[in-house]
């Protein structure tokens, strides 16, 4: 049986690969997708998802608007991100219709988790807001939570958050929502974490992309392999390299063995000047699985099978 799956993501272009890959995935049963207005614009989040779906030939699958704004923006630069991948060849030319009332997206979640006979696995590549949310106002629907995958945190190892007033303990898609990430570890719901202590591991780089070009008569192959194009000028004030962060966690629905765990329990701080730190804690009543490392030839392998496909 196809495994159910909710998919929350912040339109990044790692996000958008993300659903590449979860569309590419024969097991899984898109039942939703969730767009949270943090490392995108909204608008342009929406178009990139529909024109996906639309792609991959699963126009059906009901997409949402998170209308919630974390209280640490993201940099304005890297919220253009899917205006880009909306203009390429592939992209721009493909027709997608919006309804006119597009759903919130704590009534497709809740809507979604009431509905299912079975509980069922929630992706976020982004913050996690719209989850948390969804379970604050229907407390009831946490049974309805197979397992939470998320990429966010950065437990061992230094944050990716450079601000004022910030140490840079913390990684973005907890320090957007500092307040709502704490309330997801204390929901006791259960959390598969990718920190950034494992997606170090994954940077966008120069062979990997030259073995996808060279499958690049695949439609898949050729699309992925411009949107990743598109993050090598990742040089923002202080940050030089894209990792295959949100990515790297949707792989986990396909490759779970490819990963090592901790069970950790953690809180977040919501305070300067380690806003959004996640941090471990002695006697926490609830653990998180945490990956901590990955075989990264298998992943690798695993994106360049993924998309020999063509649409
Ligand atoms: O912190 C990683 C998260 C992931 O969900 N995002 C990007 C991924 O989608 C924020 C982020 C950190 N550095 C970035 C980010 C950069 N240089 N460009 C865009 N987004
Ligand atoms: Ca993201």
């Amino acid at each position: 049986m196809r495994q159910a799956l909710l998919f929350d993501h912040d339109g990044g272009v790692d996000d958008l690969l993300s659903l590449m890959l979860v569309l590419s995935m024969d097991h899984i049963d898109l039942k939703g997708v969730s767009i949270t207005p943090a490392d995108c614009i909204g608008d342009y989040a929406e178009e990139s998802t529909r024109k996906l779906l639309h792609l991959f030939s699963q126009p059906g699958v009901p997409v949402a608007r998170g209308s919630y704004h974390g209280i640490n923006a993201f940099p304005p630069e890297w919220r253009a991100g899917p205006m880009v991948v909306n203009a390429m060849p592939l992209m721009i030319n493909v027709e997608v219709s919006k309804p006119k009332e597009v759903l919130e997206s704590v009534d497709l979640l809740a809507e979604e988790l009431r509905k299912a006979k079975e509980p069922i696995s929630v992706l976020m590549t982004g913050p996690c807001s719209n989850l948390v949310r969804t379970l604050q106002q229907y407390p009831e629907l946490g049974s309805k939570v197979k397992e939470v995958i998320w990429m966010g945190g950065a437990i061992d190892t230094s944050g990716n958050v450079v601000t004022y007033n910030h140490n840079s303990t913390a990684e973005w898609n907890v320090f957007w929502d500092p307040i709502g990430s704490k309330v997801l570890f204390e929901l006791g719901v259960p959390i598969t974490l990718f920190p950034l202590d494992v997606t170090n591991a994954v940077p966008v780089n120069y062979s990997f992309l030259k073995d996808l070009a060279k499958i690049a008569e695949f439609d898949a192959a050729n699309l992925a392999g411009q949107f990743w194009a598109t993050t090598l000028n990742t040089i923002p004030a202080y940050e030089y390299t894209y990792y295959m962060w949100d990515i790297l966690a949707t792989s986990y629905l396909g490759i779970p063995a490819a990963f090592d765990f901790e069970e950790i329990a953690l809180t977040v701080s919501t305070k300067a000047p380690n806003a959004g730190q996640t941090m471990r804690l002695k006697d926490g009543e609830h653990k998180v699985k945490v990956a901590m490392k990955v075989d990264k030839d298998r992943f690798y392998q695993y994106l360049l099978q993924q998309f020999s496909i063509n649409f």
